[in-house]
This record gives C-alpha cells, sequence and structure tokens, in this order.
C-alpha cells in the first residue's frame, strides 16, 4: 500500500517511524511519504492561510498550495487513470463521517490513500471539490471532539489501517479476536503470577477446559459492552450471537 500525507508540520508524522508502522515501512509492506505543503507555496513567506471571505474568526488554507500539492500526488499514483478505482482523498475534519473499525477494514484493502491535514478553521472547499476529478474524497473523523489539526487523527487512522495490511502483524489470530471485530469489546486479559496484591486469576483460565474458557470469555466480552458500550449492543446482528449467548 502507498500512502501519502500532506501537512504543514510533518514532523508530527514523525511517529509513523516507529513500532509496527516503522517495521511494516522497512519492510516495504507499506510505502510512506510525508510532504510539507509549505514546498507547494511560490511566495517568500511561504503563505498556506488567508482571512475568511465572509468574515468570521480565524483563518482558511489557500487552494493555490493545496491544489499543486494534490496534482503532484495524484500524477504519481500507483492507481493510473486505465484503473476503475482512483486514489482515495481522506481529509480529517470533525465535520467527517466517523472512523471506526469497519472503515479501516475497507481501506486497509486500497492501494494509494492520501491524507490532506488541514489546520486553522479549514481547507477552501474548492479544494476538496477540485480534488474530486482525480480522487474519490472522503471528509473523515475520528469522533465527537474538536483538535486543531489533521495531524493527530492521521496517526490514528494510518495505525489502524496500517495493522491490517497482509504481513503487518505477525500473527494475524490476534485481529481475529481484539475489540470491535465482532462488534463485541474484547475479554479481560491475565499473565503470571497466578495471586497477585491478593488478587487471583479467575479459575476457569487454568482449568486447561477449552469450551469453558472460550464460554467465560465470551461471557465477558458481552457483560462489558453491556456495561461500557450499550450503543453496540443495540447495533448487534443477532444473528452473530449463539445459542449460549441468549441465556447470558
Ligand atoms: Cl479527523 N480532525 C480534526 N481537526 N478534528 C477532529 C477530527 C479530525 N476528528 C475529531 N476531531
Amino acid at each position: 500500500m502507498r500512502i501519502d500525507v500532506v501537512s504543514i508540520f510533518p514532523e508530527y508524522l514523525a511517529a509513523l517511524d516507529l513500532s509496527l508502522i516503522g517495521k511494516a515501512r522497512r519492510e516495504n509492506l507499506l510505502d510512506l511519504s510525508v510532504h510539507d505543503l509549505r514546498d507547494f507555496t511560490h511566495d517568500r513567506h511561504r503563505t498556506v492561510d488567508d482571512t475568511p471571505y465572509g468574515g468570521g474568526a480565524g483563518m482558511v488554507m489557500k487552494p493555490g498550495p493545496w491544489g499543486s500539492a494534490l496534482s503532484r500526488i495524484a500524477a504519481e499514483s500507483p492507481v493510473t487513470g486505465a484503473m476503475v478505482d482512483k486514489p482515495i482523498l481522506i481529509v480529517p475534519a470533525p465535520a467527517g463521517a466517523v472512523f471506526d473499525q469497519q472503515m479501516a477494514y475497507d481501506l486497509a484493502t486500497a492501494p494509494h490513500l492520501v491524507f490532506a491535514c488541514g489546520r486553522y478553521e479549514g481547507i477552501d472547499e474548492r479544494v476538496l471539490e477540485h480534488a474530486e476529478e482525480d480522487f474519490d474524497v472522503r471528509p473523515v473523523s475520528i469522533g465527537d471532539y474538536v483538535l486543531n489539526g489533521g495531524e493527530v487523527a492521521v496517526l490514528a487512522m494510518v495505525e489502524a489501517i496500517g495493522r491490517l495490511i497482509p504481513g503487518v502483524i505477525g500473527n494475524p489470530e490476534s485481529l481475529v479476536e481484539e475489540s470491535h471485530s465482532d462488534g463485541l469489546l474484547e475479554y479481560p486479559v491475565y499473565t503470571k503470577p497466578g495471586s497477585w496484591e491478593g488478587r487471583e486469576v479467575p479459575e476457569v483460565l487454568l482449568s486447561g477446559n477449552h469450551n469453558k474458557i472460550a464460554r467465560f470469555r465470551r461471557n465477558k466480552q458481552l457483560e462489558r459492552t453491556a456495561a461500557r458500550r450499550p450503543d453496540l449492543i443495540v447495533e448487534l446482528d443477532p444473528a452473530t450471537l449463539n445459542r449460549h449467548d441468549r441465556d447470558t
């Protein structure tokens, strides 16, 4: 997979050199480039923002530098004009569709993702309209709160997507049982020692009875999800519940 990120703070994205995502880049499973938007300006002050038409607080990102940056990235995309799908342009913004695990799975199969990090009050709307010619444009939010810019949201999204690329996680089994993979939160986990600060590991986990352990874990998933995220219980597909779940 190819990923391009455009930002006025490329240093923010330095964390993508680390850990699992950094390793995926070094192993060429992920070809990720970060671009400085100011490299696409043409004035002495490398200006990227200006005052909003119609008045109001704050500044708006100028269309020119964004148009130049996105044209260059589209021209160099591995997704060529002859292909049916365009590269996906993700525009992080609190006004976007909410990012979730399903969106991460969908995006993990795309050949080319581009992230356009806005700052200030946002990017001139015409940039997104114009970008429709070359990209599948998707405004995306990571939750109902406001960040100062898209960079931190991109760190979260690239980590969530990147770990789903085949080969990035050594043991793909670990993707099967994690939170949200089946619409439920994950079960609690324990390791040695068996007794710690007077607290014991649940006995069933020491029993060696794999059916009982699976039932215990599944019940914990259901209890936790009901207590912490009742909204997820409402969304559950009844077909994913088994006969034993109904007794829980
Ligand atoms: Cl994706 N961007 C910004 N600037 N703020 C956000 C967000 C994204 N998601 C939630 N708040």
